[in-house]
């Protein structure tokens, strides 16, 4: 049974007034961010004939290229140009950049939708449809439009199921529920590709990615009684493989994939003095990460979070430092 069908309805009929889109998502907008705003952008044009403007404070990762038209996204927007803004994958995102306060100066009537999956993410006022039991934010849209009986061609279909693909690592986490497999199966049916997918999120990496990746693994270090799989990447690292710090990222996961290890934590420098801590678990491991993180002052979720120390690494006699 779905159980979002009064909210759909109702987006039904929101949707049918609006005339002038804002689609909002999260900076370092991920697949699912970005399957969601495309799919949706797909839906307000073939179903009312709407062009919408698609907006995210950052550029997205160039990895997402070959999987969708990134270059059609904005990093500005003029609020009283919309009547309508709906937030894809980061409800949050109304109160951290204060749309709030801006939709009030404008002194505009502008209708606010949501449709989120994480957690804490409804928005006052706003038609919220939310589910943190789905898989993705995509999974949420594919219902949305199953429910009208609309038509999903093969771009759609793909936009969808990189979403839900990536959300999921690929059917590995266990946000992986027998409708995510059911809707997935009815996507590659419509025309979406899982190689495409895997070879636009996993199998792109550069020499210089896996060089660095190499530095790290070989530092890797596992506490029997923690638990705790490390290792370290610093300035240093980065330059002589000609490696960037978005190629750091993934070292955290490889790292928790040790079976000994309850949890993983990737120490890398940056170039201010600073040092950025990456934790990583796995549900089934029963180790809260964010805790870790807030103990730092840091953030992020369960199973993945992270926090800022000042300083720099150091490799003495008995190991690394932090100076
Ligand atoms: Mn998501």
């Amino acid at each position: 049974m779905e159980k979002l069908v009064e909210q759909f309805i109702e987006l039904m009929n929101a949707l049918k007034g609006i005339k002038t889109p804002l689609l909002v998502t999260h900076p370092k907008a991920d697949a699912d961010a970005l399957g969601s705003v495309f799919s949706f952008a797909e839906i307000l044009k073939n179903e009312f004939h709407l062009k919408s403007k698609i907006f995210t404070p950052d550029k997205p990762g160039e990895i997402f290229e070959g999987l969708f038209p990134i270059y059609k996204i904005e990093n500005d927007f003029k609020i009283e140009e919309h009547d309508s803004i709906i937030f894809l994958d980061r409800g949050s995102l109304y109160y951290d950049f204060k749309f709030n306060e801006k939709i009030n100066k404008s002194g505009e009537k502008i209708k606010v939708i949501n449709i989120d999956h994480h957690p804490q993410s409804t928005i006052t006022n706003a038609l919220n449809l939310t589910d943190i039991s789905a898989s993705a934010t995509c999974e949420i849209i594919y219902r949305f439009m199953n429910y009208f009986n609309m038509n999903i061609n093969p771009k759609l279909a793909q936009y969808l199921l990189n979403g839900i693909y990536a959300d999921t690592g690929g059917f590995r986490h266990n946000n992986t529920s027998p409708l995510t497999l059911e809707i997935s199966s009815d996507l590659l049916r419509k025309g979406a590709s899982i190689t495409k997918i895997n070879r636009g999120l996993f199998s792109n990496k550069s020499l210089n990615t896996l060089k660095l990746w190499a530095i790290a693994l070989e530092r890797a270090q596992i506490n029997p009684k923690t638990g705790m799989a490390t290792s370290f990447i610093t300035n240093e690292d980065l330059e002589k493989c000609g490696a960037t710090i978005e190629d750091t990222a993934g070292v955290s996961e490889i790292l928790n994939s040790i079976s000994e290890s309850k949890f993983s934590l990737v120490l890398s420098e940056r170039d201010d003095n600073k040092i950025k801590a990456s934790l990583r678990s796995e549900e089934y491991k029963g180790v809260d990460v964010s805790k870790i993180a807030r103990q730092f002052k840091g953030g992020g979720h369960k199973l993945a979070s992270g926090f800022e120390i000042e300083g720099k690494l150091r490799k003495n006699k008995d190991g690394w430092t932090i100076e």
